[in-house]
């Protein structure tokens, strides 16, 4: 049975391979932080209770910052692959967390390269570090490719630009099984809350619903190549089963604007909406609802642009080309951007009705993820 490492287990993407992974009859080890509150939501359908022998999924704490922990947890495991994705993901949050972002998500990434050459394991175990298409920053070329210059434009971008070269570095000076995905964006039903594709869903389910008035968002014209995080994890298993360790491109080739994701969600709910204004004073109104189910007046502005949400620098463009992955390994995604679209929404709007029985049961309800 070959044994996986997941860090960044309860995430959207280490949710996604660890059921992915089992299914493949992998024994998974994730690391997880300690926090207060529970913070595995995301996997507590895989779980398996700790006293039952011949387990195939367990938990470890520990933390990117921990060069002793990864230390002694890869010599534990003696993990067959290592999947890197433990991150602080969030290119927003990075501007005011830049030095804990550098540490977690580049110095994190090089001790884990470390940890593996130090206990002689370069030769058995295979390495996937996340890299991302935030790496290319400001646009240099259209589409992106593997060899298309890096220019990052924020903390986040930075910190994973050390991680994509360290790994590259290591590959080279001691022979390892080392490959960066560079994955562009991917998102789900499961994506974090405060990323845009799944606040905007999350948002026009509870407009449509009336738990909500309305979604204030930053940078309607940056466009972004949107794919369906199940296609994703599956091509980070594959990166790990090729002949030759190599750097790929995983994208859809089609690149939206937040503006038209917008849209599209609202689309879901029978909601039509007409956008007037520019830049900060850009509103979205209700131009027509054809669902008798939702009672949102024509006319409602349901989305205002608030500045807060700018970034000090902005990525404008991004759009890939997955043409490596396509015809080396074989990869196509599965879904599209409508059909992303339709499953977020589905799912929010289950879970949106289920907070709509709590409020109706005269419990109030906070949004916490504005
Ligand atoms: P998430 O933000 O959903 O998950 C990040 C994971 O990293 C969580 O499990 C989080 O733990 C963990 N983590 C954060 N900081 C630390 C730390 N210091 N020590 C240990 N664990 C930590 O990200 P995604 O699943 O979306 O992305 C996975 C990886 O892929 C990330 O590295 C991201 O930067 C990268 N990426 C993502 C893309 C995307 O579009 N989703 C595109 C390209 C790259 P906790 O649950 O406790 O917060
Ligand atoms: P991104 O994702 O920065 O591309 O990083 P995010 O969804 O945060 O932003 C995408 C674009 O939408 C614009 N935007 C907003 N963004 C957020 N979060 N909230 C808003 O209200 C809002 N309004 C407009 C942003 O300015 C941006 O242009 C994601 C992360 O998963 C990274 O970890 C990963 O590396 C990259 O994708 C590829």
């Amino acid at each position: 049975m070959k044994k996986a490492l997941i860090t960044g287990i309860t995430g959207q993407d280490g949710a996604y391979l660890t059921e992915f992974l089992l299914k493949k009859g992998y024994q998974v080890h994730g690391l997880k932080r300690r926090s207060s509150l529970f913070n595995t939501d995301r996997i507590d359908h895989l779980y398996e209770d700790p006293h039952v022998e011949n387990r195939h999924l367990h938990l470890h704490y520990g933390d990117m910052t921990d060069s002793t922990n990864l230390i002694r947890l890869i010599k534990d495991i003696q993990p067959d692959e290592i999947y890197n994705l433990a991150a602080m993901s969030h290119v927003h949050v990075s501007f005011e967390t830049p030095e804990y972002t550098a540490n977690a998500d580049g110095i994190g990434t090089l001790r884990v390269l470390d940890a593996v050459r130090l206990l002689g394991l370069e030769k058995k175990t295979r390495i996937y570090q996340a890299s991302t298409s935030e790496l290319y920053g400001k646009v240099q070329e259209v589409p992106q490719s593997e060899t298309t210059p890096f220019y990052p434009r924020s903390p986040y971008a930075v910190a994973k630009m050390y991680a994509y070269w360290i790994t590259v570095n290591y590959r080279e000076a001691y022979d390892m099984f080392a490959c960066n995905g560079i994955l562009f964006n991917h998102e789900s039903p499961i994506r974090g809350e405060t990323f845009v594709t799944r606040k905007i869903t999350r948002a026009a389910s509870r407009i449509a619903l009336g738990l909500q008035d309305k979604v204030y968002l930053g940078n309607l014209d940056a466009q972004r190549d949107w794919g369906h995080a199940k296609d994703y994890v599956r091509m980070m298993w594959m990166i790990l089963q090729a002949d030759e360790p190599e750097d790929w491109v995983i994208a859809t080739g089609k690149t939206t604007t937040v503006r038209d994701f917008v849209r599209m969600s609202f689309n879901e709910v029978g909601i039509e909406l007409e956008f007037k204004g520019t830049g900060a004073d850009e509103k979205g109104y209700v131009k027509f609802c054809s669902n008798a189910e939702y009672q949102v007046p024509v006319g409602k502005e349901i989305v205002s642009v608030d500045p807060r949400y700018f970034r000090p620098t902005e990525v404008d463009l991004l759009i890939g080309d997955p043409s490596k992955a396509n015809s080396k390994l074989g990869w196509r995604p599965e879904y599209d951007l409508q059909s992303l679209v339709k499953d977020m929404m589905l799912s929010d709007i289950k879970l949106m009705q289920k907070e709509q029985h709590v409020k109706d049961g005269g419990y109030r309800i906070m949004n916490y993820f504005e």
